[in-house]
């Protein structure tokens, strides 16, 4: 096969990196290991920017998700068995989040690409990469038992942390920056409605809990628990039990249900630099993770390949590589100022593993007192959870 683009994961960036590409005519080939039935199930973000949403609707992929999708302008923060509610729209000039799950936005990607008569390669093993380094790259693997290689003028790799694309640069070519939270998630999805209007971030001195939603009817609850502990370590009552507790406010009820769904999510901080070799260009989760905190991720991801389908279009019209010069600095300046904003809001909620003398935990208290007293820092909070982080006017690209 020959095309463009070839595209190695079918995620949200790889989907929208390929509908963006679409929509300027450029081609691309998506091979993406998973099932079709898999990608579309699979249960994690559920918080989109407003500049995330802004360009799933402008670029014709947003119906549903201005029909299903849960506009929020505000965040509550609970601690000290009191709450604080954040008005992001207010202290940002109206801009919104919305809860909308990411297994929704890859559906309706899929969706369109289909209908739009193009392909995605489900179910495609053993991927390998060739040439990154030559003008003519490829990609090779399996489909249907069979041997298939695809010919191409550039590679993106959209595979995620767990992909092969970012292990394809020379360990020379880049550097790795790491950072592991001795924490974790035990995440829920409940068919129950949800028990507040928005989200609920909780300092509490047994550990971080998190109440938020995907629909009306669905409710989406995250515990803090060690980095090393099982789900079997996490029976429903147990989770329900801490839920309770973290969560508690007099006069406010948090409602039970059945547990649709349960997973454990280490929290870590990984950045590569830079998010090209040659030919192949990182997006998304293959370049960066962030820990969950700050609803980062996803909307990381949009953003990366936003930037990337605006340079390859330019080369692809006019010939020029300036953008595709400028696409991992352009990239890694959003990037490190999202981990930034994760990282503030991750050491802010959560008990550390250790506080013998408790002075991490009066730290803590003091920071969300001001947030909950300060307007400039509740400001700061606002735009970084809403994902104004002004970059754009700094290096001139996307
Ligand atoms: P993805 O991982 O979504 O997609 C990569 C795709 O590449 C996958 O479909 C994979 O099957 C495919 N692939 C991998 N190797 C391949 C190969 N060799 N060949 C072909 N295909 C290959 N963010 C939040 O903001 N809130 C959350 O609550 C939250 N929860 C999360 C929970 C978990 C368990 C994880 C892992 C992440 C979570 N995130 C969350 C972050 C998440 O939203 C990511 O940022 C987002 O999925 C990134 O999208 P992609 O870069 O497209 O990567
Ligand atoms: C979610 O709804 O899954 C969610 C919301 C906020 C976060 C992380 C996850 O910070």
């Amino acid at each position: 096969m020959r095309t463009q683009v070839a595209i190695v994961g079918g995620g949200p960036a790889g989907l929208m990196l390929a509908h963006l590409l679409d929509r300027q005519g450029v081609q691309s080939v998506i091979v993406e290991k998973r099932s079709r039935d898999y990608v579309e199930k699979r249960v994690r973000a559920g918080v989109l920017e407003q500049g995330t949403v802004d360009l799933l609707v402008a670029t014709g992929v947003g119906d549903r998700l201005q029909r299903e999708g849960l506009a929020h302008h505000g965040i509550e923060l609970r601690f000290s068995g009191q709450s604080h509610r954040i008005p992001l729209s207010d202290l940002t000039g109206g801009q919104a989040i919305t809860i909308y799950g990411q297994q929704e936005v890859v559906r309706d990607l899929i969706e369109a690409r289909l209908a739009a008569g193009q392909t995605i390669h489900f179910e495609f093993d053993d991927t390998t990469l060739h040439r990154l380094d030559s003008d003519t790259p490829a990609i090779e693997g399996t489909l249907d038992g069979g041997p298939v290689r695809i010919e191409a003028d550039f590679v993106a790799g959209c595979d995620g942390s767990h992909g092969i694309c970012r292990a394809a640069i020379p360990t020379d070519a880049h550097r790795i920056f790491e950072r592991d939270y001795p924490f974790g998630w035990v995440g829920i999805l409940v068919d129950a409605p949800p028990s507040s209007e928005e989200l609920i971030y909780a300092h509490h001195e047994r550990g971080f809990a998190l109440h938020s939603m995907r629909s009306p009817e669905i409710t989406r609850l995250y515990v803090q628990c060690d980095r090393d502990d099982s789900i079997e370590a996490w029976p429903d009552r147990r989770i329900w039990d801490e839920l309770q507790a973290r969560l508690a406010l007099p006069g406010w009820t948090l409602t039970e249900g059945p547990v649709l769904e349960k997973g454990i999510t280490g929290m870590r901080s990984v950045v590569v630099e830079p998010m090209r070799w040659h030919r192949l260009f990182l997006a998304g989760d293959a370049a960066h993770i962030v820990p969950p905190t700050g609803a980062k991720g996803l909307n990381l991801a949009i953003h990366d390949v936003r930037v990337l389908a605006e340079a390859l279009g330019e080369w692809y019209r006019s010939g020029s590589g300036a953008l595709l010069d400028r696409y991992s600095a352009a990239c890694l300046r959003r990037v490190w100022r999202a981990q930034e904003f994760s990282s503030q809001m991750t050491t802010m909620l959560h008990r550390p593993p250790s506080d013998p003398d408790g002075v991490e935990q009066r730290l803590q208290l003091a920071r969300l007192r001001q947030l909950a007293g300060s307007r400039a820092a509740a400001t700061a909070l606002a735009e970084g959870y809403v994902g104004i982080f002004n970059e754009r006017d700094l290096d001139g690209v996307g």
